[in-house]
C-alpha cells in the first residue's frame, strides 16, 4: 500500500478515510470470500484484481493517460463500450456499491434516493474513489428519475456528459436512441482526437463481444447440478468484467471456465446436490455490495442466476458482427443496446419473459427479487415479476434493502423462511 500513496496522493483521495475504507474492504472480503471452502485455482485471479483495485489497476489507468489515453467512466450498462475502446479510451464501471459519504451525499440528493446514487455521489464527496478521481469524463444516462437528477448535481463536482436513453422503444424512440450514439461518439471523438473508424468499431465489437462470450459460458456452466462455483464467485466476476481490462480478463474467465469443466465432469459442486437453486432478480449489485449473496449463501441455498446489469442483464446479447461499413456498424450497436430490458422502459414486457425463461432454464426453486429502498423502477416491476413466476409455478419472494448491514439479521430470517417453503 506505501508504493501507491503517492498516487493516491496525486489523485486527491482522502488519505486517513481511504485506508480506513480498504481496512474495512479486505476485511469484508475476506469473511465473505476467503471463508469459501472449494474454490476454483481461477479465482485466485479475481481475489488479485480486487486486492489490487485501488493500487495496480489505478496504476495502470495513470499510465494509460500518460500515453494520452482518456479514462471514460460510467454507472450504466447502456453506455456503449466498443464506442471508448475505438477511441483507444479506457471505461471503467464506476462502483458505487457501499456506503460511504453517506452525509454528504444527502446534501446534493433528497434522503429518500437509492443507496446506489448516494453511494456514487458520496465517494465522490468524501475524496475515496482514484476511479471517480481518474476519469476524464463521466458518462451519465437518463435513466431512472434519481440518476437523472443526480447527475446534474454531480455535473457540479465532475466532469459529466449525460446520454438520453428513450423511456419506450417506439420507431421514433430509436431514432433518437441512433443520434444520442452519434452525439456520443462525436464527444469522445474531440475528447481523445482519435476518430472512430470502422476497423477500430469492428475490433471494439470483437472485444466486447468475447467477454460477453466467456461470461454467457460461464452461466452455462454454473448452471450444472451440483452447482460448481458459489453465486457470490460469480457476481465477483461479474463486478470485476466493469473494471478489468476486457482482453485480460476475458482469458482469465475462459480459464477459469476450463476449470469449470473438470469440475462438472468429475461431479464436484460447491454446495450439495439437494441444496436450493435461488435466481436472484432486480437492482445492479455494484461492488462491493455482496450482503445479500452472503445471507443467501450462508443459508445453504446457491444462487445459480443473476437477472440484473451486473449479471445476465449486460451479457445476454451480443453486438452483429456482420457489419462491414461504420453505418451498419453503428446500427448493429444501436439494436444491441435498445435489446437492454431495464425496468426503467415502459412498457417493459420483455423482462418478464425473460425472468421466467431464465428461472425455468436454470432449474431454480426459488426467485428472491431484490430492489434497493427508493428504486421504484424495480420496485413497480417486483409486483408483475412476483405475478408471472406465481402463475408459472415458481416460487418467488420480494426484499427491499440498501447498503447498511442493520437489517442482516431480519434478512437473514426472512430468506430462511423462504427457503423452507421451495
Ligand atoms: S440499465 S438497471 S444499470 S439504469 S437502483 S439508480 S434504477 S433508483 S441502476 Fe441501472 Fe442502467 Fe437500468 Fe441497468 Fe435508479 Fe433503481 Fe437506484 Fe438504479
Amino acid at each position: 500500500q506505501e508504493a501507491y500513496r503517492e498516487m493516491w496522493e496525486n489523485l486527491n483521495l482522502d488519505i486517513a478515510a481511504h485506508d480506513g475504507l480498504l481496512g474495512v474492504l479486505g476485511k469484508f472480503y475476506g469473511d465473505i470470500y476467503m471463508s469459501q471452502k472449494g474454490r476454483l485455482q481461477g479465482m485466485e485471479y479475481l481475489d488479485f484484481v480486487l486486492s489490487e483495485v485501488h493500487g495496480l489497476r489505478i496504476k495502470e489507468l495513470q499510465d494509460a493517460k500518460a500515453q494520452g489515453r482518456k479514462i471514460i467512466g460510467t454507472f450504466c450498462v447502456f453506455v456503449p463500450e466498443e464506442l471508448a475502446l475505438a477511441v483507444d479510451a479506457v471505461q471503467v464501471g464506476l462502483c458505487a456499491g457501499a456506503d460511504a459519504g453517506k452525509e454528504a451525499a444527502e446534501t446534493l440528493v433528497p434522503r429518500n434516493t437509492c443507496a446506489l446514487i448516494k453511494s456514487f455521489i458520496g465517494f465522490k464527496l468524501a475524496r475515496l474513489c482514484p476511479y471517480t478521481e481518474s476519469c476524464d469524463l463521466i458518462v451519465g444516462e437518463t435513466t431512472c428519475d434519481g440518476k437523472k437528477k443526480a447527475y446534474e448535481a454531480f455535473a457540479e463536482h465532475a466532469p459529466m456528459y449525460v446520454m438520453e436513453v428513450p423511456q419506450t422503444k417506439t420507431e421514433s424512440a430509436r431514432a433518437l436512441w441512433k443520434a444520442e450514439v452519434l452525439r456520443y461518439m462525436a464527444r469522445l471523438e474531440e475528447l481523445t482526437g482519435r476518430k472512430v473508424t470502422a476497423e477500430k468499431l469492428a475490433e471494439a465489437i470483437k472485444t466486447v463481444n468475447a467477454r460477453r462470450r466467456a461470461l454467457q459460458r460461464l452461466n452455462r456452466l454454473r448452471a450444472a447440478v451440483p452447482a460448481p462455483i458459489s453465486g457470490r464467485d460469480v457476481l465477483l466476476i461479474n463486478q470485476v468484467s466493469f473494471y478489468d481490462d476486457p482482453i485480460r480478463f476475458t482469458a482469465s474467465i475462459n480459464t477459469l471456465c476450463d476449470q469449470l469443466e473438470e469440475r462438472i465432469k468429475a461431479g464436484d459442486g460447491v454446495a450439495p446436490k439437494d441444496a436450493p437453486r435461488v435466481m436472484l432478480s432486480g437492482c445492479p449489485m455494484a461492488v462491493p455490495n455482496w450482503k445479500l449473496p452472503y445471507v443467501i449463501e450462508s443459508s445453504g441455498a446457491v444462487i445459480v442466476g443473476e437477472e440484473s446489469c451486473i449479471g445476465t442483464r449486460n451479457t445476454r446479447d451480443l453486438t452483429d458482427e456482420s457489419g462491414q461499413t461504420l453505418e451498419e456498424m453503428i446500427d448493429a450497436l444501436c439494436e444491441r443496446y435498445m435489446k437492454i430490458d431495464c425496468a426503467c422502459f415502459t412498457p417493459n414486457a420483455e423482462r418478464l419473459d425473460n425472468v421466467e425463461t431464465m428461472a425455468k432454464d436454470l432449474k431454480v426453486d426459488g426467485v428472491i427479487q431484490y430492489a434497493l429502498m427508493f428504486c421504484q423502477p424495480y420496485a413497480h416491476e417486483g409486483i408483475k415479476v412476483e405475478k408471472r413466476l406465481t402463475a408459472g409455478g415458481v416460487p418467488s419472494m420480494s426484499l427491499e434493502t440498501d447498503y447498511s448491514m442493520e437489517d442482516i439479521e431480519q434478512l437473514k430470517t426472512r430468506v430462511e423462511a423462504f427457503l423452507e417453503t421451495v
